[in-house]
């Protein structure tokens, strides 16, 4: 039987090649990158599906909660029936991955990502000008959080905090802030913080100063579903998260709130701020929540833990500075040019680059003080991709093995070189062929 591939490259030979290649890519380099995993081959296969062809711009349901019969078509086409009844089937699996109390709690699957989720959620609550809490970016926030190049930031006014000297959440500067500036909401959660946040403390805090408390869980989801991490319900108000991190779904976004303010977050998710759905994304969230949902993932959960402590300790023995230490979750952020006792790189853009020469696929990030976003101190690493592969503790040291080599030998390409046909061999050894449409 003709591969898909192989049709698309029949059909489009340019495109296929493409394809193809990415394909290649990624079964024989390490992927590093804390925000991206491998989904199963039932969620790419849905993306590829019929519904890509289809509007549904609105709900399956007049308004947010109304369960009854005859209102549930809240669309503005005609031509729903099979995405009204996957839409709520989407909704529904959220609600029990995700709520201690389906009933209790109301779910928008729509976001086209995680930045229009957080963009909607902010747009729900908020009016231009508003103040609300972030953390900053180069303390490991996100852009959404508040940053001024983000609308977020221009919009609204963002109050930032940041990490203490232990390279936590400096919670006594969060409380201060939150009782001296009355924000109406504060947005916690991060995309390069290595410990645990803690959900319970910021829901007091946000409770005593009467704002929303918002955790954006990104990267951390599928660790607060599992158990692996402090869950963010029932202190916060609302809960936004990709899906296509470590939750092995696609690219998309989900928003979580208290059942009373579904209706809020849904008129900022549509019409505030998006038109149509993604349906065939909508068809992969629900493949990926119901995936999520069952043993085999929370043992992986799990897994992702262990392996980063696993590399996190290989990496400090050969003299990694670790920010914060080491890893409570699935990441580790490493400052390059302070490591490894002289034999320091000149910044991770340059140390990200030269590892992906010797098919380790890492990102550069800021740490706290480094003025260049281009140029940063650091570089992130995360275990959610090598976990899926199957990888475990022995093979986190090899890897570690293989960075410490890849950073002595930076400046030597055939080093390079070698290094990329051992992690090339390696990788392909893990059987992938659930992971991959072929
Ligand atoms: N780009 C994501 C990450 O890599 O963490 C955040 O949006």
């Amino acid at each position: 039987m003709e591969s898909w591939i192989g049709y698309v490259e029949r059909h489009d030979a340019e495109v296929g090649r493409l394809l193809a290649a990415e394909g290649r890519r990624q079964r024989s380099t390490l992927s590093l990158i804390p925000s991206e995993n491998y989904t199963s081959k039932a969620v790419q296969l849905a993306l590829a599906t019929s519904y890509t062809n289809k509007y549904a711009e609105g709900y399956p349901y007049l308004w947010a909660g109304d369960t009854r019969e005859e209102t549930k078509n809240g669309r503005y086409y005609r031509g729903q029936p099979n995405t009204n009844e996957l839409e709520r089937l989407a909704i529904r699996r959220a609600l029990e991955l995700f709520t201690p109390n389906p009933d209790a709690y109301h779910a928008n699957v729509q976001p086209l990502s995680g930045s229009p989720a957080n963009l909607a959620v902010l747009n729900a609550f908020l009016e231009p000008g508003d103040t609300f809490l972030g953390l900053s970016l180069d303390y490991g926030g996100h852009l959404t959080h508040g940053h001024p190049v983000n609308l977020t930031g221009s919009i609204y006014n963002a109050v930032q905090y940041r990490l203490n000297a232990d390279y936590e959440l400096d919670y006594e500067q969060i409380r201060e802030l939150a009782h001296r500036h009355k924000p109406k909401l504060i947005i916690c959660g991060a995309t390069a913080y290595p410990r645990q946040i803690r959900f319970q403390l910021l829901g007091e805090i946000a409770r005593e100063t009467g704002a929303l408390l918002v955790a954006d869980i990104a990267h951390i989801c599928g660790l607060c579903v599992t158990g692996y991490h402090e869950h963010p319900f029932p202190h916060a108000d609302v809960v936004t998260t990709t899906t296509h991190k470590i939750l092995r779904g696609p690219r998309a976004g989900l928003i979580l709130c208290r059942r009373e303010l579904g209706a809020a977050i849904d008129r900022a998710v549509f019409p505030g701020l998006q038109g149509g759905p993604h349906m065939n994304t909508i068809a992969a969230m629900a493949i990926a929540l119901r995936e999520a949902a069952s043993p085999a993932y929370h043992a992986y959960a799990g897994q992702v833990v262990r392996n980063a402590k696993a590399l996190a300790e290989g990496l400090r023995e050969a003299g990694f500075v670790l920010m914060g230490g080491g890893t409570e979750n699935h990441l580790l952020l490493l400052d390059v040019v302070n490591s490894m006792n002289g034999l320091a790189v000149r910044d991770g853009h340059y140390l990200a680059v030269q590892l992906e020469k010797a098919g380790i696929v890492v990102n550069k990030n800021a740490i706290p003080g480094d003025t260049k976003p281009w140029y940063p101190s650091g570089i992130r690493l995360g275990t959610p991709a090598v976990t899926t592969l199957g990888m475990q503790e022995p093979d986190m040291a090899r890897i570690a093995a293989w960075i410490v080599r890849a950073t002595r030998g930076a400046s030597d390409e055939g080093e390079l070189q070698r290094i990329r046909s051992e992690v090339a061999a390696f990788v392909e050894g893990f059987p992938a062929g659930e992971l991959f449409v072929e």
